[in-house]
């Protein structure tokens, strides 16, 4: 069933810690609401694009970076991300899940390492215009439990790297973006295995988008 003439998709965002269950997520929520008949894209940050991921690259592969250039190589890559993958699938009436977002380099780049909000908000509306999320899920969980699934993994990234502290700063952060904005963001309990954090995902869904996934 495609998407009825003139309607567009709607923009749903994973944000969380590392080894929260956002791919994992991403994934399982993507293919249910493709067995519900919507069309659907799923894609992630930093990358989404071509250009992006060759800046993903770059931000994960060099550094450290200086905060504020880190954080705009970030929208660099959001903006094509944004230009060539997720405006041109919601204008088609597709559904787009994408694993982090804006809310990431707030977190991360801000809490974590210092950028200002003023900062951010800035970059946001030079990267993004009037484009925000309709629901974010912000998928919680203690930052050791998400180290530990993510660091069992064996391919630690130079943030998985980084001190208890900087996690709880972003975990916290995360956690303060959702009671800013409650009607954007919905928070799950990521410690819940995965049919479970599927379930409440849709639970939001429903309740946030009106959709009968
Ligand atoms: N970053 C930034 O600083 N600023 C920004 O603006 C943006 C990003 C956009 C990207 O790394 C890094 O970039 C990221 C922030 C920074 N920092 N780090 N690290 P990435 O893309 O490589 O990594 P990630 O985004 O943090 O994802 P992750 O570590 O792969 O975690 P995840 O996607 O949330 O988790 P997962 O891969 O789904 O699951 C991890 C493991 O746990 C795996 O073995 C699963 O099978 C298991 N799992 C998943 N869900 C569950 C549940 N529910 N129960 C039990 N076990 C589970």
């Amino acid at each position: 069933m495609g998407p009825e003439p003139g309607t567009r998709g709607r923009f749903i965002t994973l944000e969380g810690g590392e080894g929260a269950g956002k791919t994992t997520l991403s994934r399982a929520l993507t293919a249910k609401l493709a067995a519900e008949g919507l069309p659907v894209l799923r894609t992630r940050e930093p990358g989404g694009a071509p250009g992006a991921e060759a800046v993903r690259g770059l931000i994960l592969g060099h550094g450290p970076w200086d905060p504020v250039a880190e954080a705009m190589l970030h929208f660099a890559a959001r903006r094509e991300h944004v230009a060539r993958t997720i405006l041109p699938a919601l204008e088609a009436g597709i559904w787009v899940v994408c694993d982090r977002f804006a809310d990431s380099t707030l977190a991360y780049q801000g809490a974590g390492q210092g950028l200002s909000r003023e900062v951010w908000e800035t970059l946001c509306d030079l990267a993004l215009g009037t484009l925000r999320p309709d629901l974010t899920l912000v998928l919680d969980l203690p930052p050791e439990r998400g180290m530990g699934r993510a660091l069992a993994r064996g391919d630690a990234n130079r943030y998985e790297m980084q001190g208890a502290d900087f996690h709880a700063r972003v975990r916290a952060a995360f956690l303060a973006i959702a009671a800013h904005e409650p009607g954007r963001c919905a928070v799950l309990d990521a410690s819940r295995g995965p049919q479970e954090v599927l379930d409440l995902s849709l639970a939001a869904i429903r309740e946030r988008l009106g959709i009968a996934a």
